[in-house]
């Protein structure tokens, strides 16, 4: 039994990987063993960061039917519509997580909510450790990933800029819309010295 999810960690992983392409769950199992040592470091709950770690991307693989369908069901911001499944996957991924696996923790469900564009102010610990775990497990090879490992490994807070600054730099290049949230954590945590 685990706090978080009612049944073992061997458990929450099979209904996990049944949703998802083994390509995929094999990130997700790297997502959760960076998360953990992030956890570690940074003085968070690591039982609640292994087991937002392993839901993060639960809902990657689902049609834009199944999220359009629960943003109408759930009464969610119409907005949302106007998206795609790497805004969803998310945001409506965590009400999936809530209705399919029985996850009900707060904090796990806005890790999860947040970790594909972040957050300004309202970013807790760890939904910071979530963010920077995805962006940093051993799977990513992208230019200047070394770089940033080291910088989170000094300052979480260094990280997550490293991250949006350099997230944010790559999207616009490639002249692809910026979901509002992503601008929302660039300017907190630009400017943020720590
Ligand atoms: O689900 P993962 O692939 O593990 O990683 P993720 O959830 O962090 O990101 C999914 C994709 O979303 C990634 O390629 C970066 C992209 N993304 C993040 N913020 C924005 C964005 N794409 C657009 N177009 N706009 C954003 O604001
Ligand atoms: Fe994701
Ligand atoms: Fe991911």
């Amino acid at each position: 039994m685990t706090k978080y999810f009612n049944g073992t960690i061997t458990d929450l992983e099979a209904r996990i990987s049944e949703k998802l392409s083994d390509y995929r769950y094999q990130h997700v199992l790297r997502v959760r063993d960076y998360a953990v040592k992030l956890a570690k470091a940074n003085d968070v709950d690591v039982d609640k960061a292994e087991v937002a770690a392993l839901v993060h991307d639960y809902a990657k693989e689902r049609s834009d039917n199944d999220f359009l369908k629960v943003i109408e069901a759930q009464h969610m911001d119409p907005d949302l519509i106007n998206w795609g499944n790497y805004v969803w996957h998310g945001i409506v991924g965590a009400e999936m997580i809530r209705n399919e696996l029985g996850i009900v923790d707060e904090d796990i469900l806005t890790a999860v909510r947040q970790h594909t564009t972040g957050a300004g102010a309202s970013m807790n610990k760890l939904s910071q450790v979530i963010f920077m775990a995805d962006y940093l497990e051993l799977g990513r090879d992208f230019k200047g990933v070394e770089e940033a490992r080291t910088i989170t490994d000094q300052s979480l807070a260094q990280g997550i800029k490293y991250q949006i600054v350099h997230t944010l730099a790559r999207l616009i290049h490639k002249e692809t819309p910026i979901y509002p949230k992503s601008l929302e954590t660039y300017n907190y945590w630009v400017k943020k010295e720590k």
